[in-house]
């Protein structure tokens, strides 16, 4: 049972016996992404004061300018989760590829993967808006001891054993879930300890929060359009506050403690909508459910999606249930 204060690693600690089946390795796993998170935000709280934003003069797979906080925050959590030797294989969404960790080392007997955004909304760094890392873990499904392949990671988001997020705001919080509900830890950054501030977290069942770049209006689809008219009529429970922040993290964060819902769908230049399946839906995807949300493609469940390439990118719509469930009403009769 969660308690209030609680240190992280007492509560990994205290709930080891959850991880069904599992020889500590998960366990091990969360407490990598802790100490990654550690590093990256004592380098993400002084940004400004070093030149260390700036592009970095290199470009993403996704054809984004890569900040150097991008790059440096890829290259500690990969470095993190690689010499701990915890995970046979690691996918970013910075990198083109998956990689795979000592796959060749018959010694390599680890079984979960991880795949990561390591700075999600880096184009808010210079202007001081928080961002976040997602991380999300499955076990492999090829044999341990052989080479990771790319089967392993294009797997359902319903396989997912973990998810979570780092969100480097005002203050720096890691919010995760093995499976057994979402549960938010606040580093104290006086001593470097995350503590249990926000013990099982859940979306209320509805809510008055709507987040979506209406700047993209025009290229929405009719279902779309009429559900933001829907939220802002004058009615006894509207209208909704729209609240966008651009940075995926932040907005999912705030609307997980107030209410709300998150809408990133499809536009006539994205077809696809913008947001990676991988590395930004599944995981998130993963929390809401955990935390008695929905998390859709505005048709189907984003977990329920067969995953094709590393870097596909799907419509989302997600967070509190009711409203959730309402944007979906208006898709389905547009
Ligand atoms: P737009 C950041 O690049 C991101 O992936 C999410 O964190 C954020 O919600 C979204 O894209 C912002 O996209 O097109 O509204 O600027």
């Amino acid at each position: 049972m969660a308690k209030k204060n609680q240190t992280l690693g007492e509560f990994i600690i205290e709930n080891q016996a959850e991880f069904q089946y599992s020889s500590g390795e998960l366990s091990r796993l969360i407490n990598s992404i802790r100490l990654a998170a550690k590093v990256v935000n004592h380098e993400v709280n002084k940004a400004g004061l070093v030149d260390i934003i700036g592009a970095f003069g290199e470009t993403n797979i996704q054809g984004e300018d890569q900040q150097k906080l991008d790059v440096y925050a890829n290259e500690k959590f990969i470095q993190t989760l690689t010499n701990r030797n915890i995970v046979c294989g690691i996918a970013s969404e910075e990198n083109d590829d998956f990689i795979a960790i000592n796959s060749l080392d018959e010694k390599n007997q680890n079984k979960y993967i991880v795949l990561i955004d390591p700075l999600d909304g880096s184009s808010n760094i210079d202007v001081n808006v928080s961002v976040g890392t997602i991380f999300s873990i499955y076990r492999r499904i090829t044999p341990v001891g052989t080479p990771v392949t790319i089967d392993d990671f294009l797997q359902k988001g319903n396989e997912q054993v973990a998810a979570g997020y780092v969100v480097y705001g005002t203050s720096t919080m890691l919010v995760y879930s093995t499976g057994h509900g979402v549960n938010g830890f606040t580093l104290n950054p006086a001593i470097g300890t995350f503590y249990l501030s926000h013990p099982n977290m859940e979306f209320s069942e509805t809510g008055n929060i709507y987040s979506i770049n209406e700047g993209n209006y025009a290229h929405f689809p009719k279902g779309v359009k009429n559900y933001i008219k829907y939220c802002q009529q004058e009615e006894d429970d509207r209208p909704y506050t729209s609240r966008y922040i651009g940075s995926l993290v932040s907005d999912f964060h705030r609307n997980l403690i107030k209410g709300g819902i998150y809408i990133y769908p499809q536009t006539s230049k994205a077809p696809t909508g913008k947001l990676r399946l991988l590395y930004e839906c599944n995981p998130m995807a993963y929390l809401a459910e955990q935390a008695n949300g929905l998390a859709s493609d505005g048709f189907q469940r984003i977990m329920d999606i067969k995953p094709t390439e590393l870097h596909q990118r799907v419509p989302i719509f997600c967070g509190s249930r009711k409203m959730v469930e309402k944007a979906k009403e208006f898709m389905k009769n547009s």
